[in-house]
């Protein structure tokens, strides 16, 4: 069955649900099995550098820093993700708390990182999410710890936000430009709005040229509030569609690559509706790309259930373009 064919028959049987459960029951398996622990971020000196308590790095699959007098443990609650067949390089973090900000820069730093996809709000809900890390218009600089942040343009894009930031090293005084792109529209537990909108998001941080090309570059940072549901919906999407471009044959079913993903760092994708929302994306995506237009699945479902009788010319050459698309991605 093809990647489309599995999402109508999905909706059709409301099946979401329990393609999700499977997902998550079997990487419970595999963290059993491999004998995946959380060690480190559970020990006493790291306790407070944690933003919830139920999500943490692997101790087999953790970013680390250089120990400093602060973080004597070089602790961050961070985790690499390669995804080498994408040849994509991403880190994902929980959002960073009051005591973490230096922390967070630390690795950028370290790593080289030129890109930071932020896919939270700072308040939601009424709570705070996640540390106001980054300097705004208003304030256009902040210090913390060893690193100086310093925002040098800040462009409105309606649904999401670039800003240009200036870090400096405090003690080399050295410094780099880091791009910050902060999509708004992504409520945590929930989904997009539309798939246009979160894919117009995601075509502007790929054109910006600052994600990895190859597993050698420098990773991009992905963040959420707690770095697994948002953050492993974006990593899913980027990643198939980039397999897709690199017209690498995808083994299995498109599950496993949630499976695969999720060996990295635990629980990434955190819903049934995250699940679909991704899927429908990429369906999109490549809609896009092979022209089909309206791109938006739920139309095309409504004008078929529509049209069910008489054969419209109209569904047909959707049907076909679909057909296409599905062949030419090799989903
Ligand atoms: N209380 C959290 C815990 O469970 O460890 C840690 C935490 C600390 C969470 C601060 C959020 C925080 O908020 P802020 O974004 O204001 O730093
Ligand atoms: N214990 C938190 C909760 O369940 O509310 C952990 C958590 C928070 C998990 C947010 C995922 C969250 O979403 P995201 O990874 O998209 O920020
Ligand atoms: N949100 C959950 C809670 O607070 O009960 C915590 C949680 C976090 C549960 C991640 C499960 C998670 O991962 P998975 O999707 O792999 O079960």
């Amino acid at each position: 069955r093809s990647f489309y064919e599995s999402f109508m028959q999905y909706d059709a049987t409301n099946f979401w649900n329990s393609v999700f459960i499977a997902i998550r029951q079997d990487s419970e398996q595999y963290i059993v099995d491999n004998n995946l622990s959380f060690k480190v971020a559970r020990d006493e000196l790291n306790a407070n550098k944690n933003r919830y308590l139920d999500v943490a790095p692997f101790d087999q699959c953790r970013v680390r820093l250089t120990p400093t007098e602060k973080n004597t443990t070089g602790y961050v609650n961070a985790s690499p993700v390669v995804i080498a067949e994408a040849k994509r390089n991403y880190i994902l973090c929980q959002g960073p708390i009051e005591t973490t900000c230096g922390d967070f820069w630390q690795m950028i730093w370290e790593n080289n990182v030129p890109l930071i996809v932020m896919l939270n709000r700072l308040i939601e809900n009424n709570s705070w999410k996640c540390h106001d890390y980054y300097p705004m218009k208003g304030k256009d600089y902040e210090t913390f710890e060893n690193w100086h942040v310093k925002l040098i343009e800040e462009i409105d894009k309606g649904a999401f936000v670039h800003r240009k930031i200036e870090l400096t090293n405090l003690s080399t005084q050295t410094t780099r430009i880091i791009q910050h792109v902060q999509y708004i529209e992504w409520p945590d537990f929930g989904v997009p709005p539309s798939t246009e909108c979160f894919l117009e998001m995601m075509n502007y941080c790929i054109d910006l040229n600052n994600m990895p090309h190859s597993t050698e570059e420098p990773p991009v940072v992905v963040h959420c509030s707690a770095g697994i549901g948002r953050s492993g919906s974006f990593v899913f999407i980027d990643s198939i569609l980039r397999m897709c471009e690199l017209e690498h044959k995808m083994e299995g079913r498109i599950e496993e690559h949630v499976l695969r993903m999720r060996r990295s760092r635990y629980g990434l994708i955190q819903t049934p509706a995250q699940l679909r929302f991704a899927w429908l994306a990429i369906i999109d995506a490549l809609g896009n790309k092979f022209g089909l237009s309206p791109t938006n699945l739920e139309e095309i479902k409504t004008a078929e259930e529509e049209e069910q009788s008489a054969e419209s010319s109209t569904c047909q050459k959707k049907r076909e373009l679909i057909e296409k698309m599905v062949e030419k991605s090799r989903l």
